[in-house]
């Protein structure tokens, strides 16, 4: 569909200045009252009931709109936290991203990252090299927008995931999100664990690794996560990627390849072959 017919729908729901949810959709004309009807029980049923959402329709026309395939999955088999990091660690090394930068990023992301010491809203921008943070405000971050799967795409999505096993809306949100990131200007590759003190996987992605789930990034309980953009920074225009995060519309047209739970033995000898 070309991007005239098409509306960015994003949600954001409040309780004071504290962030409660937020969804990102991006439909055809005739989508929009049902998809708005959807997001309203999305704000209002959380737990903690925001004191104002706002809800935004913003015609694509005229903007320009990337279509992407989303990135292949694959899941790696880690017993524990320390486990998880450390083999995350190994991965982004694999793409170009210092053990330093790695480790920093790490522990910024489990003290909460933002200055306040709470989690951040977006994400931190990170120099893969010396781990340099890079984002203009520390606290709120880099906020990745305008991007959803075509409906097609996600149904597909939905199904083949649930044949693995991952059935959270997490992971499908999260690969979309992930898949837009991967393809922006000078990024090397992001690092994400949820917010949520009940959801322990993240991930590690690049256009190149895929999107790489492990089960245990972080332990049950903490509510302290976030997102790492890992860039180049010498190569890059900054203020050109905050623009591709942000503001430039994409969406997901092709689902993943699937794969099965693995070892990070077995991931490392077939990413060599
Ligand atoms: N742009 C940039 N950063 C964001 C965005 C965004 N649109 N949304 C959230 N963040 C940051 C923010 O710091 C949050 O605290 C943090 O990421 C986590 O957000 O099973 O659910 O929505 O494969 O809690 C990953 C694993 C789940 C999914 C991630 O993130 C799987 C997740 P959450
Ligand atoms: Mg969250």
């Amino acid at each position: 569909m070309a991007p005239e017919s098409l509306y960015s729908i994003r949600m954001r729901s409040s309780k004071g200045d504290r962030h409660v949810s937020g969804a990102e959709r991006i439909v055809s004309r005739d989508k929009i009252e049902t998809v708005v009807a959807g997001l309203v029980p999305r704000a209002m049923g959380k737990g903690c009931a925001p004191d104002k959402t706002i809800i935004t329709i913003e015609s694509l026309s005229g903007l320009s709109l990337k279509r992407l395939a989303a990135l292949e999955l694959v899941t790696l088999r880690v017993r524990n936290v320390e486990e998880g990091r450390d083999h995350a660690s190994r991965i982004l090394g694999a793409v170009g991203v210092s053990e330093h930068s790695a480790l920093s990023a790490m522990a910024q992301l489990s003290r909460g990252a933002a200055p306040s010491g709470n989690s951040m809203r977006g994400a931190m921008i990170m120099d893969a090299e010396t781990g340099e943070r890079l984002e203009h405000d520390r606290e709120r971050g880099v906020r990745a927008s305008r991007f959803d799967w075509s409906e097609e795409a996600v149904d597909e999505t939905t199904k083949m995931l649930a044949k693995i096993g991952l059935t959270h809306f997490r992971t499908v949100e999260a690969l979309a999100l992930a898949t837009k990131v991967a393809h922006g200007p000078g990024i090397v590759a992001e690092l994400c664990w949820s917010d949520d003190p009940d959801y322990t996987a993240g991930y590690v992605a690049s256009a190149g690794l895929g999107y790489v789930r492990f089960p245990h990034l972080k332990n049950a309980g903490d509510a302290k996560g976030g997102r790492v953009f890992f860039v180049r920074s010498k190569k890059i225009n900054i203020d050109a990627l905050i623009r591709y995060l942000e503001k430039e519309a994409a969406l997901i047209t092709a689902p993943p390849v699937c794969r099965p739970e693995i070892s990070i033995d077995e991931y490392f000898n077939q990413t060599r072959q």
